[in-house]
């Protein structure tokens, strides 16, 4: 895929102008310790790759979860592209059809094809990104195989089982996840960088082990977007075309609160 590891507890991962610039913004902000540290550019075979620290290093055969964050997955920008240029995506109808053959409208059918935003909304929907402002993504246990078979994961006590299982039941752990999870959200409301940018796509990987140890760091900087000045977003306010608001904050709380009424089950 996007990924090679590299020695040293780094690893490599394909080039991306948008997320050089995050990380490398990041290393200088308050959400430090949440994100892989950055160790610039390095070219292989014809490809560049942005280093990064390897966050699954010191941990034992870990048990890993990515959780994409915020009520919109897209870009703005797609809007306009889609609008302007209207592409249709055969690659994004076929995927729909695989997860729901009656999802495609009469008109996409005819086409065999999609708009970008159309199927970016479309998955919102069906997982709990709309109604809750975050989606499990993938789920790999130790000596498991990957499971990203999470698409239609949408409420929230189908979330709360999901997370129940890969934490096995252990409360331990689900504290660890909590206090750093409600650390985040502290950090978060205060960051220069976060105010000042656009946060989509972006994931929270989980990553706990057998001795007990539990983490959790914000990924995935791709469509990460630095705001016109003096624009600034506070993360909860319901997108609307135009605002840039992105949900992530929103996404937090309804997670936190999930993990916290876990614990007093
Ligand atoms: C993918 O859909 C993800 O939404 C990708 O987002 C997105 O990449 C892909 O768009 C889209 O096809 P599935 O997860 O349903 O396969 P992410 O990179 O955040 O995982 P973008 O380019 O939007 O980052 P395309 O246009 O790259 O195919
Ligand atoms: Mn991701």
């Amino acid at each position: 895929g996007n990924f090679q590891l590299e020695e040293c507890g780094r690893l490599m991962k394909r080039f991306c102008e948008c997320e050089q610039q995050s990380l490398q913004q990041l290393v200088n902000d308050s959400l430090k310790p949440f994100v892989p540290g950055y160790y610039g550019v390095v070219q292989k075979d014809d490809q560049e790759y942005n280093v990064m620290d390897d966050l699954l290093t010191g941990f034992d055969s870990p048990a890993i979860m990515d959780c994409k964050m915020g009520s919109r997955t897209y870009l703005e920008e797609e809007l306009k592209k889609a609008r302007e240029r209207p592409r249709l995506r055969k690659d994004m109808y076929e995927k729909m059809m695989a997860v729901d053959p009656g999802a495609p409208t009469e008109e996409e059918r005819a086409q065999q094809g999609v708009l970008k935003p159309r199927y970016m909304q479309w998955r919102e929907t069906l997982s709990s990104t709309a109604s809750l402002g975050f989606r499990i993504e993938g789920i790999k246990k130790a000596e498991k195989s990957r499971n990203t078979n999470f698409k239609k994961t949408k409420h929230r006590d189908q979330v709360m089982q999901v997370l129940e299982d890969f934490v096995d039941g252990n409360t331990q752990i689900l504290k660890l996840y909590l206090s750093r999870l409600e650390e985040l959200r502290c950090v978060l409301e205060e960051s220069p960088f976060f105010k000042t940018h656009e946060v989509v796509g972006s994931s929270l990987l989980f990553v706990h082990d057998a001795s007990g140890k539990a983490k959790v760091w914000m990924i995935d900087f791709g469509k990460t977007v630095p705001l016109p000045p003096p624009m600034t977003l506070d993360h909860r306010t319901p997108w609307v075309e135009g605002n840039r608001e992105d949900g992530y904050l929103w996404g937090l709380d309804n997670l936190i609160d999930i993990f916290s009424s876990m614990l007093l089950k």
